[in-house]
């Protein structure tokens, strides 16, 4: 003990000299000069020096914009701050993850909600993370993300930056184009993929055509409440066809969406059968289709009870939908891939990854068409197709694998080419002519990057009011860009700096991903985000988001045995100790262990792990979680805070004891 106090005294003492030190060589001069030797030593370009004097935040310098990128099969999301491209933080969803506690005793109800046919599925296929929105821009007030693999969707409070709720689609395992918005968050809307039979029950796929189906489902939004409705949620059934990536209008197309399908051939694969395998089949024809909906006239559908209740959920029918005239299709160069509407809700670009154009469709024409009737004739399923040339506004050239657009704040489109490995610059025209130097509707640069780009995301460059400055491309392959990390590679996402015009659009940094693989990503402004540093109250329950009643309070520690035969363990953590430190239980008992957090200071969080029980938890200042387990095995558990939170966080344990039958 003496030797520990004494150590602490004189702990300022080395502080003091380090800080001399580091005052002493701050002092010696420092030139231009010396970064010139430095950048010949490393054989740094001018552009190299320009590019980290662009990226670098000095030591407690924050970043302007926070990108939430999907995790992929790593099933989270990850927080990027721009321009330094450091990780923050990640965000666990749908699958486990210990260092937040996260569905090891905490959160485990919220994942169990979203189990596919009610089979514990502990990850998920993040693809598509959606901002919410006000008036079309980012609010900063919630995240949604999709599960491709289960067709489920997450809810994620900015506030707290935890999971909240997931909801598994009643009526497919499949999804992709989602999660999107519309342009108040009423709905988060989530597209399916590949074409199942409701419910994904049983059925050979020589029924495929009568017995598939596609689908996208409206999930209604309760800001309130923060939390999808369930009840005032809806499907629209679609043609078996395996629809695509999908965007909102807005502004001029306010009260549609959009999504692109490919498979509309509706091949059905069997290479073993020695049938074209789907990868033939599935690219047969010279054109998809994409969809056309309109989503506010569906939503009246709904409300007038017009609908089918299949698995248990309002779906307005194909027929339904065509008969009340809220879908149509157009045709797309084949096997599209991204669809994303212009700032100013006009013009919805697509990419169709076989074709070098992208295809720009007016939404003006596309009204038009509809008010007119000018159709050109109907699908199998009868339903309208708008004749192509009447409500496409051009074509563009920009060069191979064409698949995700982003939009700039001055009349320019950024386009990533898969198989080029590029991102292609082009200018808008219409309303937005004239706002470069270069003529409407022209390829002006490609960007190399490295390689193989899916997404890319620019700074809030798919909402009503695109910043600029900042695009990120989300390289599918890095290849020869870091270090050999064994044969698995980080993907690479690089940092280009839009600012500049024409053909001055560089890559600035090159930022190794290898904590899973990211799709999608969108970039808000960092002062957007209102986030918690600590829980607003000590006792906060994360999930009600509200003060805990039941939460332990300092004074209150007990354990108690409750007539029904369960134990209530009431805890509290502070630097540095439990309380209660010694926990006896018998073997069999049923238990509710709660614990408060009633640390006030930004940072001081504890951590509560048991071992054998499979439990790990991370309190946050003022958070009061319970975990719930019986007590099965007997033995002796030291159990502690496992994060590094004081000086005597060694000491921060106690043992629980469970005595055999
Ligand atoms: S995908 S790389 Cu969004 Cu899932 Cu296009
Ligand atoms: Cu609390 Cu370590």
């Amino acid at each position: 003990m003496t030797r520990t106090r004494l150590r602490l005294r004189r702990f300022p003492v080395s502080v003091t000299l380090v800080a001399l030190c580091g005052l002493a060589a701050a002092s010696r001069a420092q030139s231009i000069g010396d970064v010139q030797k430095i950048a010949q030593e490393r054989g740094l370009t001018t552009a190299d020096l320009l590019a980290a004097a662009k990226t670098y935040l000095p030591s407690g310098q924050k970043d302007e914009y926070l990108m939430f990128a999907s995790g992929g099969h790593a099933g989270q999301i990850f927080v990027v701050g721009l321009p330094s491209m450091r990780l923050l933080r990640s965000i666990a969803v749908f699958t486990p993850e210990p260092w937040q506690g996260w569905g090891y005793g905490v959160g485990d109800e919220v994942i169990a909600e979203g189990f596919p046919k009610g089979k514990a599925n502990l990850w998920g296929d993040t693809h598509h993370p959606a901002l919410s929105e006000t008036n079309g821009e980012y609010d900063g007030q919630f995240v949604f993300i999709n599960d491709k693999i289960n067709a489920r969707v997450a809810v994620i409070d900015l506030r707290d930056w935890e999971t909240k709720q997931i909801v598994k689609n009643p009526l497919t395992l499949s999804d992709h184009g989602g999660t999107f918005v519309t342009p108040n968050t009423d709905y988060i809307i989530e597209g399916g993929q590949y074409a199942c039979p409701w419910g994904a029950d049983y059925v050979p796929i020589s029924e495929y055509k009568e017995k598939y189906k596609g689908s996208v489902t409206l999930w209604k939004f309760d800001r309130t409440r923060g939390r999808i409705d369930r009840d005032n949620s809806f499907a629209i059934e679609l043609p078996p066809y395996w629809q695509d990536l999908s965007d909102a209008g807005k502004l001029a197309s306010d009260g549609f969406f959009f999504m692109n399908s490919l498979n509309t051939e509706m091949a059905t694969g069997g290479i073993q059968d020695k049938k074209p395998p789907f990868e033939a089949g599935v690219s047969k024809n010279a054109t998809d289709f994409l969809h056309i909906i309109d989503w506010k006239k569906a939503e009246e559908v709904y409300k007038a009870g017009k609908v089918a209740m299949i698995e248990g959920f309002p779906v307005i029918t194909l027929d339904t939908a065509i008969a009340e005239g809220l879908l149509h299709v157009t045709p797309e160069p084949r096997s599209p891939h991204g669809v994303d509407v212009a700032p100013k809700g006009d013009f919805i670009v697509v990419s169709g990854k076989l074709d070098p154009h992208v295809t720009i469709y007016s939404m003006d024409k596309i009204r038009k068409a509809i008010a007119g009737k000018s159709f050109a004739g109907s699908d199998e399923f009868g339903v309208p197709i708008l004749d192509f040339d009447s409500v496409v506004e051009t074509q563009i050239e920009l060069g191979l694998g064409p698949l995700h657009t982003q939009f700039g704040p001055d009349g320019y489109a950024y386009t990533s080419l898969y198989l080029d490995s590029a991102v292609a610059r082009w200018t808008i025209g219409g309303s937005y002519g004239s706002q470069t130097p270069e003529p409407d509707w022209t390829l002006v640069h490609k960007t190399p990057v490295h390689y193989n780009v899916g997404h890319i995301a620019a700074a809030e460059g798919d909402t009503v009011s695109p910043d600029g400055k900042y695009l990120v491309a989300l390289n599918k392959w890095s290849v020869d860009r870091f270090i050999q990390t064994g044969p698995l590679l980080p993907q690479n996402l690089q940092l280009i700096d839009i600012a500049g015009q024409g053909t001055n659009a560089p890559v600035i940094y090159d930022m190794a991903m290898g904590v899973g693989e990211p799709h999608y990503a969108q970039i808000i402004k960092a002062d957007k985000i209102k986030a918690w540093s600590i829980y607003p109250e000590v006792g906060w329950d994360p999930q009600a988001q509200n003060i805990n009643p039941m939460a332990p309070k300092p004074k209150m520690e007990r354990v108690q045995r409750n007539e029904d035969g369960t134990v209530d363990i009431f805890m509290t953590a502070i630097r540095s100790h439990f309380n209660p430190e010694h926990i006896y239980l018998k073997q069999g008992d049923r238990v509710r262990w709660h614990i408060t957090n009633t640390e006030r200071a930004v940072d001081a969080t504890h951590g509560f792990a048991v071992p054998v029980y499979n439990i790990t938890a991370s309190l946050e200042p003022g958070e009061s979680v319970t975990i719930e387990f019986v007590a099965d095995t007997p033995g002796t558990f030291p159990f502690y805070c496992s994060e590094f939170c004081s000086a005597l966080h060694l000491e921060m344990m106690g043992y629980l004891m469970v005595e055999p039958k």
